[in-house]
């Protein structure tokens, strides 16, 4: 066996969030939040509206909706309230994640679990007891916790009262929430994120920060990719200053925690030679870039001044803000790498962003996803790198994965080798970037079990290697079984990444 590149004590994990696994949505005093009123777009309407794209709009922007999805919740189906099971299940879940050999488990925790409308006086102490339970049941095994503490599912009285993070309430709520759950939980958990992909509120600003504008009457006008950018980067600015007062405020509760962003990572490639095509990837670049910019460095980078004078854009700040930002610096980069994107130029020599979470335009050298999504294992070591030159932080990655649909063979079992080949190129590649010079700490795999997934609200897009018996509509046992790539993983885990074959002859289910 060759000797690893990886280091010791690298952290070989698995990802989650709260709203798509935990389920129990209005057990033991939880409120709701946004995700619970996702409705599935299944691969059946997908192909007839002939697209998988995330742009599908799917979750409910009217008042009406979601009054009528609170009040009348059988003539829906939402799938993100019954998850996996996982509020039930955590026992089992996380024994097979250890016996896989997994050294931490990134989850999420559900803040209207800890605060039913976001912003009480009190915390609901049974939210508070069940992941005191499951970063216990971690710990048994000796396996770290990486928590997010914002992940898809912001409060839904939040949503509804402030506009989500349009509104500053939500700000101070958010920092109240963060200091009541480090104070809890000192010494269980090190690694905290604050927003998971801050970025994706430029594209689906409901969905990830409870943006709800002003006058949303249908479904398409709370999660436009374009346009609404003065509330979109508005609700950034808010959600910029609540990340830095949570850094701050964990850092003075706990010394010994460490604090990270996370940012869907665009990696952009131009379609052709052509200047104007490169000039094009510099303006998508920097609108990703800009995230990590402001919570790295703690300050607005020279470039979006021209993007917001020439379209209008003031954002509102309170006098505290700019010093806060450069307060609430984040310690180590944590990123999404799940694809590439390829630029043309859009006819404009001004900034302006696509806000697209999968690109529109085909790169001819590169596989697709069955649900579209390009497959780019040398772009991995070139984000990495890039991420690296520009910020020389410690960077984790966050998510990685794919989804895929899979079938049992003749013998009860899950031949994922799709998944593994994704897997094995991906860690190869990011052990060039570590051999490059990177320095990555970790690498969690998107969906360790199968789960909801947060585009579409599917199961069918399973990424895990770890099954879960059910359905798009909840239907099945629950059961859970190891596919190939469990034991696969388990394998790379142990040979701290230096095997990386895929010789796995035995696999049961
Ligand atoms: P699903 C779009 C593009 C890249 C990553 O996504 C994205 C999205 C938003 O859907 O989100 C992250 O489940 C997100 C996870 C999500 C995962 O990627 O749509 O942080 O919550 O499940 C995969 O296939």
């Amino acid at each position: 066996m060759t000797t690893t590149v990886f280091p010791e004590n690298f952290l070989w994990g698995g990802a989650t969030a709260a709203n798509q696994i935990e389920g129990a949505w209005n057990e033991d005093g939880r409120g709701p939040a946004t995700s619970d009123f996702a409705r599935l777009i299944s691969r059946d309407i997908a192909k007839t509206e002939g697209t998988f794209d995330q742009h599908v709009p799917h979750n409910a922007a009217s008042m009406e909706m979601v009054q009528d999805m609170l009040e009348n919740p059988d003539n829906w189906d939402l799938p993100k309230r019954r998850g996996i099971d996982f509020y039930h299940t955590y026992k089992e879940d996380i024994r097979l994640l250890a016996e896989m050999g997994l050294k931490i488990f990134r989850m999420s925790i559900s803040w209207s679990r800890i605060f039913p409308n976001g912003d009480d006086p009190v915390p609901n102490e049974e939210g508070l007891e069940f992941y005191d339970k499951v970063f216990d049941e971690c710990a048994k095994y000796g396996m770290q916790v990486m928590v997010t503490l914002s992940h898809f599912d912001t409060p839904l009285h939040l949503a509804l009262e402030y506009g989500g993070f349009l509104g500053r309430h939500t700000v101070d709520a958010f920092v109240e929430y963060v200091k009541t759950v480090v104070t809890r939980y000192k010494g269980k958990v090190k690694y905290w994120l604050t927003f998971n992909e801050i970025n994706n509120v430029l594209s689906n600003p409901f969905t990830s920060s409870g943006v709800i504008f002003e006058g949303a009457k249908t479904p398409n006008d709370c999660n436009p990719y374009l346009g609404h950018w003065q509330e979109k980067f508005q609700a950034v600015h808010n959600q910029f200053v609540a990340s830095a007062r949570a850094v701050a405020a964990i850092h003075e509760i706990d010394h010994e925690a460490k604090v990270g962003n996370m940012l869907c990572r665009l990696e952009n490639y131009a379609e052709s030679p052509k200047p104007e095509d490169q000039l094009q990837v510099l303006f998508e670049d920097h609108f990703n870039w800009f995230f990590t910019d402001v919570q790295a460095n703690g300050e607005y980078p020279y470039y979006m001044k021209r993007f917001f004078d020439e379209n209008d854009i003031h954002i509102d700040m309170e006098p505290t803000d700019l010093e806060d930002l450069k307060k609430g610096r984040i310690d180590f980069i944590t990123i999404s790498y799940y694809m590439t994107y390829v630029m043309r130029y859009k006819g404009k020599p001004v900034p302006f962003p696509t806000g697209r979470l999968v690109s529109d335009i085909k790169n001819p050298h590169l596989e697709l996803s069955t649900w579209g999504w390009p497959v780019d294992p040398v772009g991995f070591r070139i984000t990495l790198n890039h991420i690296y030159d520009r910020y020389h932080l410690p960077i984790f990655i966050s998510e990685n994965g794919l989804g895929a649909i899979d079938h049992f063979n003749e013998n009860g079992e899950i031949e994922d080798d799709y998944r593994i080949e994704y897997m094995r190129k991906h860690v190869e590649q990011l052990g060039e970037a570590i051999k490059d010079g990177v320095d990555v700490f970790g690498y969690a795999w998107w969906g360790p079990m199968d789960l909801v997934s947060s585009g579409t609200s599917e199961m069918t897009k399973r990424y895990g290697m770890i099954y879960v018996d059910q359905d798009d509509y909840g239907n099945g046992s629950g059961k859970r079984g190891r596919k190939k790539s469990y034991y696969y993983y388990k394998k790379l885990i142990a040979s701290n990444g230096a095997d990386l074959e895929n010789d796995i002859t035995e696999f049961p289910f």
